[in-house]
């Protein structure tokens, strides 16, 4: 709480605002489109754009280690590597603060600070500490690394308490891709079907971001690269039924996975949520049990931001899993654990570069590695 007190008067992301937030913009969600409403009848919060975000100031990223510079073991291969930035803003800082000192309230203060703005969450932090301050009263830290290693294992508890990722055993499975503009959807999606392509699996992509013209184009590429098949739409087309195609091609020629690709923000008088909310309902008309999964693929580099959209989808569809995208290259990494903490949705894949084969399967005990 001391970290407050300092900080009254600084914008920290408050769990009070986040709910009033999430309530008010889940009512406009909810509302009936009204034909009088403005061009972009959607929540104000989800008006946002990835691409024209505050970006935070990172250094440059170094060329990607070669085989004579070897990663740490244990790490994600060479690509745990890109998780530097936010390596050095929570185990950089936290050595720079405790190491060597005697572990007080004063410095139990100052880490809740690192960890704050090192995009853990008010609240995670907040639980973080109280369970340090504990272990310190019951004399269980002697010293600077015991605390570090403690700290390390409590941020690897909250990870590891996400449920496990889905099996992915539909004919067809069907996956639906959801998140607001610019966050890394098609690429992801790309990404995903090189995947699957690799493990000997046939996939197919529905184009169902028919708002944006080049959209489609941009998953056509993806398709020709990977070797996916492709349903598309005209421009302007309803997405619902770009989706129904989907699956029904899908099951027609016996493909294993349909991935569908979705607007992030629609420039039209529909309600994005109402859009995504009328696929959900016409996929599973077309399938039962489909869509089998509800990716949110979220841009880490929004830091707080990014928890706050994931409550807002949350309310509209029935999320299934994360993608935490763009975590080359940002500092705001920590925002995984407010993530896990407050969702308890499982990450099923982080995003670390834009290159096809830069998507991991989440593993929270390596992450939490990584990031020390
Ligand atoms: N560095 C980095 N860039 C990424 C990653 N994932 C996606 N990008 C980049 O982010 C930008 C936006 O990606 P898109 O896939 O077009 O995002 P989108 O969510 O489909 O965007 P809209 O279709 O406009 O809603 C592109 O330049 C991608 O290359 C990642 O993990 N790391
Ligand atoms: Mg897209």
């Amino acid at each position: 709480m001391a970290f407050f007190k300092r900080n009254k008067n600084k914008q920290l992301v408050d769990k009070g605002d986040d709910s009033q937030q999430a309530a008010a913009a889940s009512e406009e969600a909810e509302a009936p489109a009204d034909e009088s409403q403005a061009p972009e009848a959607m929540p104000e919060e989800l008006a946002y754009d990835a691409r024209k975000a505050e970006k935070e100031e990172v250094a440059p990223q170094e060329a990607p280690p070669t085989d004579d510079q070897p990663d740490k073991p244990g790490l994600w291969g060479r690509l745990g590597q890109r998780l530097r930035g936010t390596r050095d803003k929570i185990g950089g800082s936290i050595d720079r603060l405790i190491l060597g000192k005697k572990i007080d309230d004063e410095v139990l203060d100052e880490l809740e600070e690192v960890l704050v703005t090192a995009d853990l969450g008010v609240k995670t932090s907040l639980q973080l500490i109280e369970d340090l301050r504990d272990k310190v009263r019951r004399r269980e830290l002697a010293d600077s690394e015991a605390l570090k290693a403690a700290l390390k294992e409590g941020i690897s508890q909250v990870l590891a308490g996400v449920a496990p990722e889905p099996e992915r055993d539909h004919n067809p499975h069907v996956i639906m891709v959801v998140g607001v503009n610019g966050v890394g959807k098609t690429t992801t999606i790309g990404k995903l079907a090189k995947r699957f392509s690799d493990q000997g699996r046939s996939v197919l992509l529905a184009a169902g971001d028919t708002f944006r013209a080049a959209a489609g184009e941009q998953l056509a590429v993806w398709a020709q690269r990977v070797g996916a098949d492709l349903v598309g739409g005209q421009h302007g087309a309803d997405p619902s039924s770009v989706a129904f195609d989907a699956v029904e091609a899908g099951l027609n020629r016996s493909r294993d996975l349909v991935i569908i690709d979705t607007a992030g923000r629609l420039h039209t008088k529909v309600n994005l949520m109402e859009e995504l909310k009328k696929m959900h309902r016409v996929l599973g008309k077309k399938l039962e049990g489909a869509p089998h999964e509800v990716l949110l693929v979220l841009d880490a580099t929004t830091g707080q931001n990014a928890l706050q959209q994931a409550k807002l989808f949350h309310e509209a569809v029935p999320l299934s899993g994360l993608v935490l995208t763009k975590l080359d290259g940002t500092a705001k990494g920590g925002v995984v654990v407010a993530i896990a903490a407050e969702m308890k949705l499982p990450i099923c894949f982080v995003g670390l570069g834009e290159g096809v084969d830069d998507l991991k399967p989440f593993d929270a005990a390596e992450f939490s590695e990584a990031i020390f």
